[in-house]
């Protein structure tokens, strides 16, 4: 995969470049990533990338001029097929683990970073093949939601995170910290010491019995999600224990505590 970021700040991805995962990817040839400076795609003195909004108002907006050049550039080179041109955005689809891995799909992404106002609508409806957000909430640039994008995409690359079967044993058994591959939440973790502050490890953890902890786990994952994300479980494939331990879920919830 090659991840090409348009932003006016390259310097920004260099430390996350340089640690975990990422770099790790680097590392190991299933990542590349290219930083292209905006600036280096202006024609006037000032290397100016924004100006003030038709209509009036407040701050600034990424001129289209600068952001098609840098993209042209790139589909001139010699390379495969065509690519996704990526606009991070608020008023884009939300990532989620399904995008990502739509995404992880590609050998080649254009993520677009902008900041102020964000970008002449023309990029977004004739350049932008694709509007993402990371979340309902503002930023100040596009750049942590880049860096958000390549990191969720990344883990996804074959090789990327050494032994593939483990990935798919974990996604099988809700193991995937938080909305993984089969969309529910994670279950609680616990390590040593087994008694903290007063506080203990649920005993089952314990036991060595793997067939009750496999049942354990479930239940707390899909008791979390029933309780914090219940419109998650919609559009999740349910087995029949899974089922069935919710229905113990509900109505253990129902019963008056004694
Ligand atoms: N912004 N998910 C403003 C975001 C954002 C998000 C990106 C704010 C770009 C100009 N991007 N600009 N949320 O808030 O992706």
């Amino acid at each position: 995969m090659v991840f090409e970021i348009i932003t006016i700040f390259p310097d920004f991805f260099r430390s996350i470049l340089e640690h975990g995962l990422l770099k790790r990817a680097r590392v190991g040839g299933q990542a590349e990533i290219r930083l292209h400076d905006l600036r280096d795609f202006t024609d006037d003195r000032h290397r100016t990338v924004d100006d003030r909004p038709f209509g009036g108002g407040p701050g600034m907006v990424f001129k289209p001029e600068p952001l098609f050049r840098a993209v042209e550039t790139l589909k001139a080179e010699p390379s495969g097929e065509a690519f996704p041109v990526i606009l991070l955005s608020p008023q884009g689809r939300l990532l989620t683990q399904a995008v990502a891995g739509e995404l992880a799909r590609h050998q080649r992404l254009v993520l677009l970073c902008a900041r102020y106002e964000g970008v002449d609508e023309r990029v977004a409806e004739h350049l932008a093949t694709d509007e993402l957000s990371i979340g309902d909430y503002v930023l100040s640039g596009g750049e942590l939601a880049a860096a958000v994008v390549m990191e969720a995409v990344t883990r996804l690359l074959p090789g990327v995170l050494g032994n593939e079967e483990s990935r798919e044993q974990d996604s099988f058994s809700g193991g995937e910290s938080t909305v993984g591959a089969h969309g529910i939440l994670d279950c609680p973790h616990y390590t040593r010491p087994p008694e903290f502050r007063g506080w203990t490890v649920p005993e089952v953890l314990l036991s060595g019995n793997h067939e009750e902890i496999r049942r354990w786990r479930r239940r707390r994952a899909l008791e979390k999600t029933w309780r914090r994300r219940p419109n998650l479980l919609a559009s999740v494939a349910l087995s029949d224990e899974d089922r069935k331990l919710l229905e113990e879920i509900k109505n253990a919830a129902l019963e008056p505590a004694r």
